[in-house]
This record gives structure tokens, sequence and C-alpha cells, in this order.
């Protein structure tokens, strides 16, 4: 993308300052209320474009976000958004979070898609999604919106590149014919005690219509998934906030159980 004006520089800069320096900003639609949300793409498009550069990182995937009615609700929108996963947000489940390097992290329970081939159109079904994931498995992601009280509205989050911060990709990888993706049963604890249930059937009722969702909109500006993406479906359950020395651990059926802990 060219970026059009310098405030468009100054956004894209404000944000990578707030995540490289961990603290949180006003969001950028107190001052540019008139943004609009494919502005709002084309700011995430040059952050993620300044951001590859500045971490010599590579693009690792997709997220897809607001995808579940209750984190719709918890964040007081209606639509569904993505953003891209680089690779340096890549964590590991035996090496802990940094609480210090984060703003205000949460954790949400997500399932994997990973992708074995390309998967690009406007007329994308369900059926070409299952035909191009190799594999699926369970994820967490840790999102750190840079806003102040991790409060924004659409275009906010959006070009905040959907709050991205790390991700955490279970050892089990499971064929995806082989269960029912439309129903996964899934329990979430943190420190031992369960904070979040719930069903895959939360994500847009069926994880491979957020699937379809993301695909059709990614087409419509000539993208798509790659071979080799892995793409993160959207939280099945609230997120739920995380400090040092927290451990949490997410169990899903049939997909096992993915965990992380944090430090100072
Ligand atoms: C936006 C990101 C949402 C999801 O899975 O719904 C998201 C946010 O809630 O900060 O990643
Ligand atoms: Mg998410």
């Amino acid at each position: 993308m060219t970026l059009k004006t310098s405030t468009d520089k100054d956004i894209i800069e404000y944000l990578l300052y707030a995540e490289r320096d961990a603290h949180e900003v006003i969001k950028i639609t107190d001052e540019h209320s008139e943004l609009t949300i494919s502005q709002a793409y084309e700011l995430q498009d040059g952050l993620l474009e300044r951001r590859l550069k500045e971490k010599n990182t590579k693009t690792a995937g997709i997220k897809l976000g607001l995808t579940s009615k209750a984190k719709q609700k918890m964040m007081g929108v209606n639509e569904s958004i993505y953003g891209y996963l680089h690779a340096d947000m890549l964590a590991y489940e035996w090496e802990p979070i940094r609480f210090s390097e984060l703003i205000h992290p949460k954790v949400e329970p997500e399932i994997a898609f990973l992708i074995g081939e390309d998967i690009q159109g406007e007329n994308i079904t369900e059926e070409d999604i299952l035909r191009g994931t190799k594999y699926v498995a369970p994820a967490l992601e840790i999102i750190d919106s840079r806003y102040k009280d991790f409060r924004f509205k659409l275009v906010d989050v959006i070009a905040d590149n959907c709050s991205s911060a790390k991700f955490i990709i279970g050892s089990k990888l499971v064929l995806p014919e082989s269960l029912d993706l439309g129903n996964i049963g899934m329990v979430m604890s943190k420190n031992g005690y369960v904070e979040q249930t719930s069903s895959s059937a939360a994500v847009l009722e069926h994880p491979l219509k957020a699937m379809v969702w993301a695909a059709r909109s990614l087409a419509k500006r000539g993208r798509g998934f790659k071979k080799g993406d892995i793409v993160l479906s959207g939280a099945m359950s609230e997120a739920i906030t995380i400090n040092a020395g927290d451990s949490v651990i997410a169990a899903f059926d049939g997909l096992g159980v993915v965990s992380i802990s944090v430090s100072e």
C-alpha cells in the first residue's frame, strides 16, 4: 500500500510504538471519527508492512476476530474482522509469555486451521475450506489491544491488526473431516479454576462458516489463505485476563489440550 497522507503514517507509527513500548494509547477514532472500514484495513496493511520490517519477520497466517456473539457483545460490535499473524507472534507451551512485554493481555480459545493448499475466491464454500485444510489443532490466542482500557470501535481494532499479540498451537494435529467441527466442546481454566466453557458452534454457528466469510472477504481484496498459513478461526468464548504467574489450559473435545503460562 502506498501511504496517502502523513496522517496515515503517524497513526501507524503511533500504534507500532504502543506495541514496542507496551503502553496503551487513546483510540484513533477519538481524533479521526471519519475513518471507514476500508481505510482501517489500509492502515492495517501499512502497519503490517512496517512491523514485518521492524521485527525482521514474516507472515505466518491470518486471524479471524469477533466471530462469536460472546466476543461481539463483549466488545460492543456486530461484525467480524480479520488481521494477520507474524512468525514472531508464535509462542510455545513450554516458554512462558512475558507479561512485561505486553500491555493488558487476554487469552482466548480458538481452533487453528493449517492450510494445505491455496484457498482463494469470492465463491469459496465450506467444502473448499475443508479440502484446503490439512489439519486442525487446538490454539490459544493472546490478544493485547493497544488501546486504553481495551476499548475501541471497529475501525480502531482493524487498524490495530485486530489486537494480535501472540498465539500458541497445541501439538495434536487432527484431520478436519475426522471430527464434528461444528460442535467441539471446550473448557478453559486458569490456575485450576474453570473460567469459560463453550462449543465451536459459538463461532458464527460453525467455524467453517467463519472461514468462508474470511475467504470471501479476503478475495474481494485479491487475497486468500495460502498453503502453509496458520488460520485462527476466532475465539470460542470471551477472552480472559492474564497476569504474571497465571497458567491457562484449554481442553477441546477431540482436539486435545493447549496451555500457556505467564512470567513477569
Ligand atoms: C479483537 C480481536 C478479537 C477474536 O478471536 O474474536 C479476536 C479484540 O477482541 O480485541 O481475536
Ligand atoms: Mg482471537
